[in-house]
């Protein structure tokens, strides 16, 4: 143990301990902008300075450990005029757009000039140029906007094992890019959006379609219906205040149909539809020999990345569209024919967790089923836009058919859901059997890689789960050199699309694991937990789909991705 001073209050700390995390478990607030714990400990802001009393120097809190006998002070005179001095430089060479910012809300960087009280940016000069970047349906850069932490780099590069931006160029020119100066869509990056997650200023958000949306609202030609991800329904009240994890499906049920749309539905039917065709689909490559180990396809990201850097596993990708895409799917053929709505006229936005369902929406293998993809955020913001009090409405319900789902579906939003929600199934149609013990707990929980072997009658189904792409490489890696699994879950962010780049900030792990407690909790709850029991699913199939794996069912539920 270390013995030290933090303003006068002595503390024992663990050898390792940064002055950062002594002063804040003295209850001191100091302000950081570059700072990710073990993950972006760079001490490149200078905003978390604090002064040694012996030497009189101004060190950096996050990077300095403690040491044995050290006073430290964090709230004097120099140190609070040098830190404050230290964001005016930064502020001197940022786009400073706040009221139309798309990040003004959640700006840590407009946040610390407030706390800090700087009223005035004194030293103003040239600034740095760059172009925007809209090469892509998911993101907007702007590099005017970069303060150059470099977080979006360590998530990008760390956590994601994606490697797409980099710092490029020196002194004044230094910008946060993807290499030699090309564009996003250029670079090898998945659009998953934690770069957007982790960026402190709006250098890195989602592209917005907010208005596309209410244009197409307020167009009385159109008729326009909205589907929500299951992690969505978790997560939207972050923007209002509220815990995460808390549960607001009926109020944002209602909210949808108070900003106009004409039918409120859920990707969760899908989910469960999705089920129906990858549990025939991993049946039948049992069955028929064919290649092992299936994995899942719902996540864009995750797609992107297998494209980009393990193109010898594209067969082993489930034909499956997402659940978002068979939605659009389903709502331009069946949906629209049954309500005698022609295609034309029908306009289909999906809310999502996520950045990269944009591009899902976008890829030519989609057929442009779903129109828009907007983020929780952009909801959120559209919501207020519209001066709608979601936490004090009445909890609505789903429009029926496309609106009605089993909790198997609702944990597709967390990491192990997808797989948990397949063994469910799996079990009860290989043996004919009804499963009574319905948590599949071995799948369940934050740990990066999962494994588990289940019998289901013959067959001992050996499983892995992995989320966040540095995991998934970790584990493609292991298939490469041997390991064997009959099905394989993916999720490109961490903690699955509970995580999301979409959804509302920050995204602690303390969030993320209030949010998945918040789905289970749903799924817990619900009358019909399983995708199979869900009696719209079978009405789907009798009306239209036939069975799953049909002829219509590839038609219009399955894709080919090609390398
Ligand atoms: Fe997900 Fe999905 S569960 S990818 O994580 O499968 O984004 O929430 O909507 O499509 O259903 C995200 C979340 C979805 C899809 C579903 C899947």
């Amino acid at each position: 143990k270390i013995k030290l001073w933090i303003d006068e209050e002595e503390l024992e700390v663990d050898q390792g301990t940064t002055l950062l995390e002594a002063a804040k478990m003295a209850g001191r607030d100091i302000p950081t902008l570059c700072y990710l714990k073990e993950l972006n400990e760079v001490g490149a802001c200078r905003l978390c300075l604090v002064e040694l009393e012996d030497s009189g120097k101004l060190v950096a809190s996050c990077i300095t450990p403690a040491v044995d006998g050290m006073r430290v002070k964090t709230n004097t005179a120099r140190v609070r005029k040098t830190r404050r001095l230290n964001l005016e430089f930064l502020l001197s060479n940022h786009k400073v757009d706040c009221p139309t910012c798309l990040k003004s809300d959640d700006c840590e960087l407009r946040e610390l000039a407030e706390q800090m009280g700087i009223r005035d940016i004194r030293f103003i000069g040239e600034k740095s140029t760059f172009t925007k970047d809209v090469s892509t349906p998911s993101l907007y850069r702007d590099p005017e906007k970069c303060i150059l932490c470099r977080r979006c780099v360590s998530v990008c590069h760390e956590v994601q094992s994606v490697k797409a931006i980099v710092p490029e160029g020196r002194g004044f020119m230094t910008v946060v890019e993807p290499a030699f100066y090309n564009s996003l869509s250029e670079s090898p990056c998945v659009l998953c959006g934690q770069c957007s997650v982790v960026c402190p200023t709006g250098a890195i958000t989602e592209r917005e379609y907010i208005d596309d949306v209410w244009e197409a609202i307020y167009d009385p030609a159109k008729h326009v219906i909205v589907q929500t991800a299951p992690a969505v329904r978790v997560a939207l009240s972050e923007a209002f205040g509220k815990e995460p994890g808390t549960i607001v499906t009926g109020q944002m049920v209602s909210a949808l149909r108070e900003l106009g749309f004409d039918k409120v539905f859920d990707t969760n039917f899908t989910a469960d539809l999705t089920i129906m065709e990858e549990g025939t689909e991993l049946i039948d490559r049992i069955k028929n020999n064919e290649t092992l180990p299936l994995f899942t396809s719902c996540s864009p990201g995750w797609i992107k990345f297998l494209e980009h850097y393990y193109p010898e596993f594209i067969y082993n990708l489930s034909t499956c569209k997402s659940p978002q895409q068979m939605f659009g799917s389903v709502a331009k053929t069946y949906y629209a024919e049954k309500n005698d709505i022609s295609v034309d006229d029908l306009i289909v936005v999906s809310i999502m967790p996520c950045t990269a369902k944009k591009f899902e929406a976008s890829r030519s293998e989609m057929n442009g089923d779903v129109d828009y993809a907007l983020t929780t955020r952009e909801l959120g913001r559209m919501i207020k836009q519209a001066g709608i009090d979601i936490l004090n409405l009445p909890e609505g319900d789903y429009d029926k058919l496309l609106g009605v789902s089993s909790g198997a579906a609702d944990i597709f939003g967390t990491t192990g859901g997808v797989m948990e929600a397949a063994l469910r199934t799996a079990y009860e149609i290989l043996t004919g059997e009804e499963l009574r013990e319905l948590d599949f707990t071995q799948v369940r929980g934050a740990d990066g890689i999962k494994e588990a072997e289940v019998a289901i009658a013959d067959l001992t189904l050996k499983v892995a789960v992995a989320h966040g792409l540095g995991n998934a490489r970790e584990l493609l890696e292991r298939i490469k050199d041997g390991a064997e699994y009959h099905f394989v879950e993916f999720m490109a962010c961490p903690g699955g699309c509970i995580g999301g780049g979409g959804q509302p900030l920050p995204a602690t792990e303390d969030n993320i694991a209030k949010r998945r407690a918040g789905l289970y909790e749903i799924d817990q709850n619900k009358e019909i937990r399983k995708s199979h029991e869900n009696p719209y699913i079978k009405k789907i199939y009798d009306e239209y789909l036939e069975k799953p794996g049909s002829h219509k069912s590839h038609e219009l539920l399955h894709t080919h991705y090609v390398v």
